[in-house]
């Protein structure tokens, strides 16, 4: 299957225009607490808001920076800036002032919109911006906003020609290290991602209702929450609220989506709730995991509890969605699964030679959906785009039948007695032991100048550390692992450190004492 893209290639055009087409002008496209909006009103209001930025003087390729919450003016301005020929860029709606200000002035953005709740943040980063872009606006809310503004624009509008290989829309990669980076997406990703991951892995179609926990800023989110449904003509369902096991059970209940998607930590959080809770969960079919490894035993007892599958696949930024993936009728529990259709991947040592099965290396991968550059980051760049292939960063290994398995951050793994050894397998055997809630694992020297690991740990609710606790962990991790992969040292803390999308920052653990 191979996608070709016509010359002129607008990609709004197959995710917005080509519904009306289609006769789906009266179906719903998005649902939220606030209301539904159907695929004519939405194609209406995506014209409305390319005629807007027109008039506001964006010209092609210009940046309009987005920190806009889960809601349909994130989808009007997402697609009105991609049909006008402008360059929408989602960031996280969670970050600080000093953030923005960096995303301001390194973009370069003529536009930057945001909603109300987040204009603390969002004012006080552009007043320390050296950079000021010409048009600043409120999506929503009182006053002078977009969805004011909208009104007064026509509905018609003809998509700004194209090519799949243009830049068309960028999201900020936050890294473990450094200043965040923006990943140049071009026309033909999210085509990509949607058919070849949506479709033909996960088996999304007009009849789906998508539910996704992860926010429409991150790509995870917004492949799950806008991209797949809008390229199947299936319906996306919006939470405009933290995602917990509370808000999303009851989003559940509402929408009836058949599809959720969510993280480990959300879906470790809901089997907790759902020892004292019992929502109505029959409308899902089907459950996806992305964002970190989801441990065997948590996919097992979510089977148990709920009788529904749980698909873990690897994504990143950069390759903007899942590339391996497990599947309904071909999963190995604690594997991300096999490579999606479209994606290709070795496994290369530290002499660049690809491995053998079984043994454990630098995972780089080959797929059409992947960014072009990091921008204006040409070190960032050369590192990680290796002419058509790209550098996850991960370490993993490949099994005889092809199943990937995650072994940690390239930059995480540990060589202890000269042997590699994965973080996340010592901590995915420390979260088995009832006591414990959280850990992350990193290498430390020892006396000696030798890397042991050593283990940061968050413990359930209510139990004390002790030494006997310690040395239980170490019989628990002995009795599970290679003899040489238990933690030497252990320290009990509140809470791990984690960057803005909840992934562990070893490298702070690393440099603490
Ligand atoms: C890690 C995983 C083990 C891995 C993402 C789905 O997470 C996403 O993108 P990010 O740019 O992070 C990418 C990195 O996260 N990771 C993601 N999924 C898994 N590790 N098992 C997994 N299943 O280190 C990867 O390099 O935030 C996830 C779709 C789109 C995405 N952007």
């Amino acid at each position: 299957g191979v996608l070709t893209f016509p010359d002129g290639f607008n990609v709004a055009t197959v995710f917005i225009d080509r519904h009306l087409a289609e006769g789906r002008a009266g179906k719903v496209a998005v649902r939220t607490a606030s209301g539904d909006t159907t695929y004519g009103e939405l194609a209406a209001g995506v014209n409305r808001c390319a005629n807007l930025l027109v008039a506001l003087g964006l010209s092609r390729g210009e940046r309009v920076l987005m920190v806009v919450k889960d809601s349909i003016e994130f989808f009007y301005l997402f697609w009105g800036a991609i049909k006008a020929g402008a360059v929408p860029v989602p960031l996280n709606t969670m970050l600080r002032a000093k953030d923005y200000a960096f995303m301001i002035a390194n973009a370069e953005c003529a536009a930057l919109v945001y909603s109300p709740e987040f204009a603390a943040e969002v004012e006080a980063g552009l007043a320390q911006s050296p950079h000021q872009p010409s048009v600043v606006l409120r999506a929503a809310g009182e006053g002078d906003t977009v969805a004011a503004r909208l009104a007064a624009q026509s509905d018609r509008f003809d998509a700004v020609p194209a090519s799949a290989e243009d830049d068309c829309f960028w999201l900020y990669s936050s890294g473990s290290t450094g200043n965040p980076k923006g990943a140049v997406h071009r026309h033909r990703d999210m085509v990509v991602s949607s058919e070849f991951y949506g479709v033909r892995t996960l088996g999304a179609g007009e009849d789906d209702v998508f539910f996704s926990a992860a926010k429409l800023f991150f790509a995870y989110g917004l492949g799950n929450g806008m991209t797949f449904p809008l390229w199947v003509g299936g319906t996306a369902v919006l939470l405009d609220a933290r995602p917990t096991p509370e808000s999303t059970f009851a989003t559940i209940e509402r929408f009836r989506p058949t599809l959720f998607f969510g993280v480990p930590t959300l879906y470790a959080a809901q089997l907790h709730a759902l020892e004292s809770a019992t929502p109505d969960l029959t409308a899902l079919r089907l459950c996806v995991s992305a964002g970190e490894a989801l441990p065997a035993d948590i996919l097992r007892r979510w089977r148990e509890r709920t009788g529904l599958m749980i698909l873990d696949g690897i994504g990143s930024t950069e390759a903007l969605h899942i590339f391996i993936s497990n599947r309904v009728d071909d999963c190995k529990p604690g594997s991300s699964g096999r490579l999606v259709e479209g994606y290709e991947a070795v496994i290369l040592d530290e002499a660049d030679r690809p491995q053998p099965a079984g043994e454990p290396g630098r995972l780089i991968i080959k797929g059409l959906s992947t960014a072009r550059c990091y921008w204006r980051s040409p070190e960032k760049t050369e590192t990680t785009m290796l002419g058509e292939w790209l550098n996850t960063g991960d370490t993993y290994y490949c099994d005889e039948d092809g199943f990937f398995f995650y072994c940690g951050r390239s930059d995480d793994m540990l060589k202890v007695g000269g042997i590699w050894c994965s973080p996340f397998e010592i901590e995915a055997a420390l979260i088995e032991h009832p006591s414990v809630l959280e850990a992350a694992v990193v290498g430390r020297s020892d006396g000696e100048g030798l890397v042991k690991p050593e283990a940061w740990i968050v413990l359930a609710g209510g139990v004390p550390a002790s030494t006997a606790l310690e040395a239980d962990l170490v019989v628990h991790c002995k009795s599970r692992l290679a003899p040489y992969k238990f933690p030497r040292k252990f320290h009990f803390v509140d809470e791990l450190p984690k960057t803005a999308t909840g992934k562990i920052q070893r490298f702070r653990l690393r440099i603490e004492e």
